[in-house]
């Protein structure tokens, strides 16, 4: 792709980087925003920047995100990062130049795994329609995605014949040719009736022999050592001085890291995670619960995994790995999310147990009219898996950050909803929806590692929460709580309640500690893993007992906190009593590139800042 983007960015297209925004500049939109990095080297060599910024690139608060921010970097055209959408925009834009009169013309750059999004060809038909000559899109056709083999996850050919069905004007090239390259554009250019495809032929990773045509390079970064490497190959090792570019971006990570500290609230002790010899807790994705629970249960013929090409970090793929006689049970979808989840209402319309996953954004977002119309209204056995959620993507950005999912599943009648708090909780969650549940579930699970805070002697019962009370110090922090199913807990005349879900609970509970020891206050936990229906008993309970609430999620603020807001208003048992109330999570803003753990400072989810706004509250009804 690296010598496509080179041509268009350098000969082909038309603009300037002193007059990013110039009006009669073509335009060029990265469909494929995971690309990313091959964008700002282009953008870079063209001179919009110091290329040597771009050492920061997906570090926090850099303008080279994860996946292309337009309102951050100049050059770049659109904010991208959810395959399949680019095509329309470019269609969108090359109609805007035909009602203005304009000559600029529009490039849109794709995957050949993309090509599995139907929007890609809804688009494709509308490029057509219009006859959009001054459209370009290139494909970059290098037969792999990240599950594997385009072929193998989901055919895509005969792609030329398929477009120039549409209506295209097709070119197919070698994409490493420079002269083809060239020559395609100018072809396009040329061609006054249709809109054109080039479809380039490309080979993943070209030019670094550990890397060239290895799936299992896609979004991995190499080691220092790797990195040297694959420099010499490319006979670069004389024009870069990697030191001082290293040092750089490790300057950048500094500053960013001092600035985070400073704002972190301070105790007289370091309460962080693993920080001092006491409380050691075990750190494990949840995710893994997930996989586990599929791989344990996955002989019951009912059940049918379906995936979108990230079967392996989000496990579903447990389910058949070291089970080949499952292989049959096991469909891969492509990246289609919208028709992945219809034919997963298929499959429970037939009796079937489906169980589709993929990154929360995508399992809950991409596809939520197809969840509404065809899965819920329609009640359909239907387990959707939404991996990756809250910040645990970080360095990828906010397009695959899942903050705002538990609106829209919860929004949705019919739809049970769990979010698991630690890795063992997450087992017992997938396992009760799947076989126990009859109707559509959505479970949200984790890419990070995070603490793990039960065991399996941890009450666990669906739709109901748990009350989790700090007891002492203890050398394991799991040991220093203790769990009980709400219903069972008599109060203990707690002062504040902390209602959290999901990863939020250890930060909870890491809170209640914090509280406990710095300043004597008691807290009571409220682990909510079942959002949808809400134990709202328990909610009501805690409000009432405790009189101050603050919830806590890992989401844009609200996803927990309205739920729970509205299960206190509207008891008719907390009537008369005062409850003070505040809502930890991410507020009302987009995700950001970053570590994990350093968005849950960035957005003030950690423990610290619970403490702290759980004290601030206090002082609110002191006052
Ligand atoms: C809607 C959507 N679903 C899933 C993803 C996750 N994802 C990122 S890249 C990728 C594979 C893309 O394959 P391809 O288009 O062939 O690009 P290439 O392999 O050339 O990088 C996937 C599934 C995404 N970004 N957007």
């Amino acid at each position: 792709m690296m010598d496509i983007a080179a041509a268009l960015y350098l000969d082909e297209a038309r603009h300037d980087p002193k007059d990013p925004f110039w009006a009669d500049r073509d335009r060029v939109f990265w469909s494929a925003g995971h690309k990313a990095p091959t964008l700002y080297v282009s953008l870079g060599i063209s001179g919009y920047f110091n290329i040597e910024d771009m050492v920061t690139l997906r570090k926090l608060h850099s303008p080279f995100a994860g996946h292309p921010h337009w309102l951050k970097l100049d050059g770049v055209e659109i904010s991208s990062g959810s395959l399949g959408q680019g095509l329309s925009v470019s269609v969108g834009s090359a109609l805007a130049a035909r009602l203005d009169n304009k000559d600029y013309r529009v490039y849109c750059m794709m995957g050949d795994g993309e090509q599995q999004e139907g929007q890609v060809w809804e688009a494709a038909m509308e490029a057509c329609h219009y006859g959009l000559d001054n459209l370009c899109a290139i494909i970059d056709n290098n037969g792999l995605q990240i599950d594997g083999c385009v072929s193998d996850v989901m055919c895509i050919e005969p792609l030329a014949d398929k477009y120039r069905a549409f209506g295209f004007h097709v070119l197919t090239i070698d994409g490493h040719n420079m002269e083809q390259i060239l020559g395609a554009f100018k072809q396009a250019r040329q061609n006054k009736s249709m809109p054109t495809l080039i479809i380039a032929n490309t080979v993943k990773g070209k030019g670094v022999d550990y890397m060239e045509n290895v799936a299992g390079w896609h979004g991995k970064a190499p080691n220092v050592q790797e990195m040297k490497e694959a420099i010499n190959q490319l006979g670069l090792a004389d024009e870069l001085d990697v030191d001082a570019l290293l040092k750089k971006a490790q300057d950048w990570q500094a500053k960013e890291t001092a600035e985070l500290d400073a704002k972190d609230p301070r105790f007289s002790r370091n309460y962080w995670w693993n920080a001092e010899p006491g409380m050691q807790v075990t750190m494990t994705p949840t995710r893994f619960g997930f996989g586990k629970t599929l791989a344990t249960h996955g002989d019951d013929d009912r059940i049918v995994a379906l995936g979108a090409d990230i079967s392996n970090s989000i496990t579903i793929s447990q389910f058949h790995s070291d089970h080949p006689h499952r292989k049959e049970r096991w469909l891969s979808m492509g990246i289609a999310e919208q028709s992945a989840t219809c034919v997963a209402a298929g499959l429970a319309k037939e009796g079937k147990l489906p169980v589709f996953g993929t990154y929360g954004v995508f399992a809950s977002g991409r596809n939520l009219d197809q969840l509404r119309t065809t899965v819920c209204y329609s009640n359909m056995n239907v387990m959707i898996a939404g991996a990756h959620g809250g910040v645990s993507v970080g360095p990828d950005g906010a397009t695959h950050q899942a903050l705002e999912e538990l609106f829209q599943m919860c929004g949705l009648p019919n739809m049970y909803v769990e979010v698991p708090c630690d890795v063992v909780e997450t087992e017992k969650a997938t396992e009760h929806l799947l076989l126990q549940v009859n109707g559509p579930k959505y479970v949200r699970f984790a890419r990070e590692a995070t603490p793990v805070v039960t065991d399996e002697s941890t009450p666990y019962v669906f739709g109901k929460a748990n009350v989790i009370r700090f007891r002492r110090e203890r050398p394991e922090f799991k040991d220093a709580f203790e769990h009980y199913l709400a219903s069972d807990y008599a109060g203990e005349g707690e002062t504040l309640a902390l209602i959290a879900c999901g990863p939020a609970v250890p930060e909870a509970m890491r809170a209640a500690w914090i509280l406990k020891s710095e300043f004597g206050i008691e807290s009571r936990v409220l682990n909510v893993h079942t959002i949808k229906p809400l134990d709202d008993e328990a909610v009501a309970k805690a409000a009432k007992e405790c009189g101050m609430v603050l919830t806590v999620e890992e989401h844009q603020v609200g996803g927990l906190g309205h739920r729970v807001a509205a299960a206190i208003q509207t008891s008719r048992d907390v009537y008369g009593t005062p409850v003070l109330m505040d809502m930890v999570g991410v507020p009302d803003r987009f995700g950001e590139t970053g570590a994990p753990w350093e968005l849950m400072k960035e957005f003030e989810l950690s423990a610290e800042f619970v403490a702290d706004r759980a004290r601030n509250l206090l002082s609110a009804r002191e006052y």
